[in-house]
């Protein structure tokens, strides 16, 4: 494995050297999907959840061009403040590091530069899909085609709930990415437990997952496994209060003319306003949630090299 493009902070490296479960989390949501200082707080007991599961985190952000697998408190500090930072998916992830710039890793970036580090698990929020009106804005994430050929597995609560679930569901099959719903017979809204879709397979524990994920690297097949955790139920909207609060942000979106990257954050915003910061406090207890099974799996995972 060529580390001479990355930089790892000691404790990532030591882990990673010793075989210690480590997990990676993504950036994106620090810089553009939480408000400060929300974000920051956020990446630290993130950071916490995973480590009490027994794993240590490797939080990834692209730092004056370079690479970072690990980020320090300063680190993430710089990342919450600056309105500078850009957001990076894999077609632009060259343009940071040849022209020095500071990103924040989505999650097809995420998995590009854990997979490169050797790390095959990944708590995020909620991973981008296809959008609604697809057939206007052709919006598709690049997190999709990412998950089809970077061998890294993704525990989100599903795909946000601001985009066409089932769509992105048949893209997923397609390609060839296998959806785990963990606990639940239905695949969960983000916001939601619920999204009225019946999940393709439920599991119910780490190892089982674990399990899963070695079979298929083993044979060996190519990519990502989408780990879909339902939000705590505490903190669970209703799905329908929750239609009504992302049609308005959609209007919102389209009167303000907000296309592109900027789209996933816009929406996040608003629903964040329209709910007065309700959705805000959801999104950040998902996200927790998923870090601590990540965690789970990694640990399960550890005993076997995928590499
Ligand atoms: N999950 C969250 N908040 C976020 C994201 C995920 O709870 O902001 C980010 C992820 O980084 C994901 C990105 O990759 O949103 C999707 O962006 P787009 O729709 O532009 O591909
Ligand atoms: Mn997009």
């Amino acid at each position: 494995m060529d580390h001479s493009k990355l930089s790892f902070s000691k404790e990532v490296q030591e882990a990673l050297r010793s075989g210690m479960p480590v997990v990676a989390l993504e950036s994106t949501i620090i810089a553009h999907g939480m408000p400060y200082p929300q974000n920051l707080e956020t990446a630290f007991s993130v950071e916490h959840a995973v480590r009490k599961n027994g794993a240590v985190p490797a939080t990834i952000a692209v730092l004056e061009g370079r690479m970072q697998v690990g980020c320090s408190s300063e680190q993430l500090e710089e990342l919450s403040v600056s309105g500078k930072v850009m957001k990076l998916s894999r077609w632009n992830l060259p343009l940071a590091l040849v022209s020095k710039k500071t990103g924040a890793t989505t999650v097809a970036a995420t998995m590009i530069i854990a997979d490169l580090a050797g790390i095959r698990i990944f708590a995020s929020g909620g991973i981008g899909g296809v959008h609604r009106m697809v057939e206007k804005s052709m919006d598709i994430s690049a997190d999709l085609t990412e998950l089809a050929q970077t061998n890294v597995a993704v525990v989100a609560s599903g795909v946000k709930a601001i985009l066409d679930i089932p769509k992105t569901i048949e893209i997923l099959e397609t390609l060839g990415v296998p959806i785990i719903t963990f606990g639940s017979d239905e695949f969960p809204a983000f916001y939601s437990r619920s999204s009225g879709i019946k999940a393709a397979l439920r599991m119910n524990s780490a190892s089982e997952i674990a399990g899963f994920l070695r079979a298929k690297w083993d044979i060996p097949l190519k990519g990502g496994v989408l780990i879909a955790n339902p939000v705590p139920a505490v903190f669970n909207f209703p799905g329908k209060e929750m239609e009504k609060i992302i049609k308005q942000a959609l209007a919102e979106a389209k009167n303000a003319d907000v296309y592109g990257k900027d789209i996933t954050p816009f929406l996040l915003s608003k629903i964040a306003d329209i709910t007065e910061g309700k959705s805000l406090d959801t999104n950040i207890a998902l996200v927790k949630n998923n870090a601590a099974l990540a965690a789970s799996i990694a640990v399960n995972l550890r005993s076997e090299k995928t590499e």
